[in-house]
This record gives C-alpha cells, structure tokens and sequence, in this order.
C-alpha cells in the first residue's frame, strides 16, 4: 500500500526529458558502414603487445590497410616459476592490437610460423562475412594465407583461432583486440590501455612449479587454474603497472578472451564514468563493475582524483587473489585530501602481492637450481608471511588474545616441525594451549600454498620472534602433505 502511494507520487513528479525519450539513436549499423572505396596509398597497420595501444589512426577518409599478424607456438611464464606453451598471435598473449578506421578495406595476412606443430586461422568479430575471416585464413605451420574485409561496424572488437578444437587454442591464449574507430574517431583521452583476461587450465594446481601441461579435461569442466590478465600473472603488477598522473582521463579497452568464464571487471577505487558496455557505440555512466563475456570487449573511461594504486580485479574475487586476475593501476600526483584521504591501498587488500616478489622469485629460482639458502627462505616467508598468515597471527606474530594464538615465542609451535606443517596444510580445529592460554576456535587450511611457499613460511616464523630456528624444506612439506589423510574432494 505504501509502495503503491510512493510510486504513484513518483510518476506524477518525475517527468522524463523530451529530448532523450523522443531520441532514437543509431549509427545506421553495417548497412550504413561502408564510406566508400579506399582512398590513397595502402597504409600499414600499426601493432601492438599489450597493455600498449596504436595510436588513433586520424584518418578522415576510408583507406586499404595491410595487416600482417604471425602466430607464434611458445613457452613463457604463466606464473612466477611456472612455465606454459601459449599459442599466440603476435607472440605475447593476448595477441597484438590492431586499430583501424570504420570504412577501411583491411588485407589481412596471417602466417603461421614454421616451428609451429598447428595449423591455426583467425576468427575477427569485426568482420562482416561467414566465420569472420576464419575459413579464408586456415594456416598450416610455414604457410601465410590473406583475405580482405571491409570494416562495416565501429566499435572494440574479439578475435581468436577458430581451428578445431576451438576450446583449446583460444584456451592456449590465441585472442585479442582489433578496434575499430568511428568515423569522427574516439574522444581524446590522456591515455588508452590495453587489457585482457583469459582463463587457463594447466594439469599441476595454481602455483605448481615448472613446465605445465594444457588439462582439457579442466577445460571442459570450466575449472581454471589460472584467470590473468595479459596472458600471466603479475603481468601488471609492480614495474609493469598501468600509470597516470592525477587528473588523466583513462581509458582501457578491456577484452575477455575466455575460452569459459565472463569478466566481472572492476577497478578497486574507480568508478567508471563511461562504459561503452559490450563495446557498443553509446556509454553507460557511472558503472561500478561491468560485465565482460567471453569473447567480448568493452571501453571503459574513468578521469584519477587521487593518487596511489588502483586495483584491477576480476571481481569473482577467487580469480583475483587466488587465481591471478589482479593487475595495477599507479597514478602519480599531489594528494588531493579533499576526495580522498590517503593510506595506501594496497595493505588493505594486496599483502604480499604489493610487497616486492623478488625475493619469492629469488627463493624460487634458488630452489629449482638444487638448493635453497636460509636466507632466501626467510626473505621469500616473510612475504608470504605478511599475506597469508599475518591476517590473523598479525604482523608481529603476537596473535589476538583468545582469538588467535601466538606464534611468537609458541611453544606450540616450536616443539614440533612437521605438526606446524600440518597446521598448516590441513588447518586447526578444537581447544589447543599456546603459552599456557586456551584456544578453541578454526584455523582453514592454507591449501592455497604449494610445498616451497609453506617451507618458506615455517623457516621465516621459526627465525622470528625468539623462536626455534628450526629450516623447513619443501620436502618435508611434501612429506607431511602426501602423509595425512584429505577429506574428499579437498585439494591434495
Ligand atoms: C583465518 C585466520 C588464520 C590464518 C590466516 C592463519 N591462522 Fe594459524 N591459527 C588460527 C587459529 C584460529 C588457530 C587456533 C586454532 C584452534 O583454536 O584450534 C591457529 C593456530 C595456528 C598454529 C598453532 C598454534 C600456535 O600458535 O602455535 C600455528 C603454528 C599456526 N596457526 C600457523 C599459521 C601459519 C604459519 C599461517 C600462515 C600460513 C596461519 N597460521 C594462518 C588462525 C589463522
Ligand atoms: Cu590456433
């Protein structure tokens, strides 16, 4: 009843601005596309590797544009210590951007590099004509096939390998953007970054070292383990964050090449003043998250106030601090107080990823040479440290009275390596006495450590805090791991 007082009051006050009702915006589609035949010599595209963008074409008449794109079969990072075969266009993931004007009549030559072991071809979403290029483009390794289209439809485009098994090149990492300017071309912004998240599917779990194989059969069941953003984790962190300076208008094409999962992408700390959602030609205002499917793009605009570090996530949150789909944005310039007030980010939600990985990767890459000093333990574990454990232990390791136990001076802890380690891995449960004071609460699992990361904890608390000294090596870990019992279903 109130509702119903309520509603009716507001149609009766609410009146909707003629212009906009009575407005029925288009841009005439493809049947309006075509600009007419080149005009001028044949221009040559010019490409780029993420988060890189061409600049504008500023172009004002259609033109022939040449673009070569090779695909490229090769191992690279997909994590820190973890290596990948990723098919790519370009030979980065995601594939090299391509910008061109609406109107121009596009050569496209693919090769296909001769060390290859596939024949690819390229699916272009800005193509008008059956499989988007995808059938005139089929490439066997050493070969170069060329098509030409004409670019009908502005607007921020996917492309992919459309070779069968689809699901597995695109899940290789063979996609990325192609834009195509509106005649007018884009409004002029400070600057344009590129951005793309895709979701891998490797047999050894999130973090296991070394070369990792394609799992088809986690691909079919859409069990990631790895969502990043521009082909690896870490790909925008630290040195290679994005950067503006206060008061720069941003914008990011952002794509999702999938091969499975939709983008719920977010800027922690933005809003954004415009999406051009789906990539479409007209913006949505003031959007806080906006959805990317697989397989599809969007523009996203946002003007920086503040300075500090702004954080890109898929905000399927898991993806962001447990898969990898977490990049960053620094933005430089005097503080301005009045719209934000300061404090950094980053220890709020980042922890040991915003602290300096060298040391991980330096404990890491000691560790797959044979051996792994004390030292670069204790550098790496306090790392990890700080994002994992000190949560709740907290930073000094003196824990919450009755809430969380010590691990300073524990002598709970120092009386027994390998059960840490189990605490550690298989979580704790039930009443338990630190110090002599009573604790009964719930410790998870930290099941999203791997061996070296939980070696590397335990050495850097056991060197802290007036504790035992003990070294705990990743062989123990894996010793204490293959030794208990998982509850089914649970991460081994
Ligand atoms: C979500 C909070 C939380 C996190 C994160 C956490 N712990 Fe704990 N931890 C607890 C709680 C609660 C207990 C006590 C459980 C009980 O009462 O049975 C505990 C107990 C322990 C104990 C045994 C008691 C002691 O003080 O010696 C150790 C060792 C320990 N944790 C180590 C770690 C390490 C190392 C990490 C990081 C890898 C970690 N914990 C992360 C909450 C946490
Ligand atoms: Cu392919």
């Amino acid at each position: 009843m109130l509702l119903s007082v309520l509603l009716s009051c507001v149609t009766k006050t609410v009146e909707i601005p003629t212009a906009l009702a009575a407005e029925s915006r288009t841009t005439g589609g493809s049947a309006a596309g075509d600009l007419g035949a080149p005009v001028g010599d044949p221009v040559r595209a010019v490409l780029t590797h993420a988060p890189q963008v061409p600049p504008p074409t500023g172009r004002t008449e259609p033109a022939k544009v040449i673009v070569e794109l090779e695909v490229e079969e090769k191992v690279m990072p997909i994590s820190e210590g973890v290596d990948y075969t990723f098919w790519t266009f370009g030979g980065e993931v995601p594939g090299e951007f391509i910008r061109i004007r609406q109107g121009d009549t596009v050569e496209f030559h693919l090769q296909n590099h001769p060390d290859s072991k596939m024949p690819h071809n390229i699916d272009l979403h800005a193509v008008s004509g059956p499989g988007g290029g995808a059938a005139s483009s089929f490439t066997a390794p050493g070969h170069e096939s060329q098509f030409t289209f004409k670019a009908l439809n502005a607007g921020i485009y996917v492309y992919h390998c459309a070779t069968a098994p689809v699901g597995m090149h695109v899940a290789n990492g063979m996609y990325g953007l192609i834009l195509v300017e509106p005649p007018e071309g884009l409004p002029p912004v400070d600057r344009e970054y590129y951005v793309m998240q895709g979701d891998f599917y490797t047999v050894g779990k999130y973090h296991e070292k070394g070369l990792q194989p394609f799992d088809m059969q986690k691909a079919i069941e859409e069990n990631a383990t790895y969502v990043v953003f521009n082909g690896s984790e870490g790909s925008l962190v630290g040195d290679k964050a994005l950067h503006a300076e206060v008061g720069d208008t941003v914008r990011l094409f952002v794509g999702n090449g999938g091969p499975n999962l939709v983008s719920s992408f977010h800027v922690i700390g933005e809003i954004f003043d415009k999406v051009y959602t789906e990539g479409g030609s007209f913006a949505q205002e003031n959007v806080q998250t906006t959805l990317i499917p697989a397989g599809g793009a969007t523009m996203v605009e946002y003007h920086v106030e503040a300075p500090g570090t702004y954080i890109l996530v898929d905000h399927s949150i898991f993806r962001a601090f447990n898969k990898g789909a977490l990049g960053m944005m620094k933005v430089e310039g005097d503080a301005q107080l009045e719209i934000y007030s300061g404090k950094e980010v980053d220890s709020v939600y980042l922890a040991e990823k915003a602290a300096s990985r060298q040391s991980i990767v330096t404990a890491s890459a000691e560790l797959a040479a044979g051996e792994v000093s004390k030292e670069a333990q204790i550098a790496a574990g306090s790392s990890l440290f700080a994002g994992t454990c000190s949560t709740c232990h907290q930073g000094n390791g003196a824990g919450i009275p009755a809430v969380f136990p010590p691990l300073a001076g524990s002598d709970f802890l120092n009386a027994d390596p390998e059960r840490a380690i189990s605490v550690v891995l298989n979580g704790l449960s039930g009443p338990v006495t630190v110090n002599g004071d009573d604790f009964n609460s719930v410790m998870p699992p930290m099941s999203n450590l791997n061996d070296d990361e939980v070696a590397n904890i335990l050495t850097y608390v056991y060197d802290s805090w007036d504790n035992a000294g003990h070294q705990v090596t990743a062989q123990q870990v894996a010793a204490v791991r293959s030794g208990t019992d998982r509850p089914a279903g649970a991460p081994h």
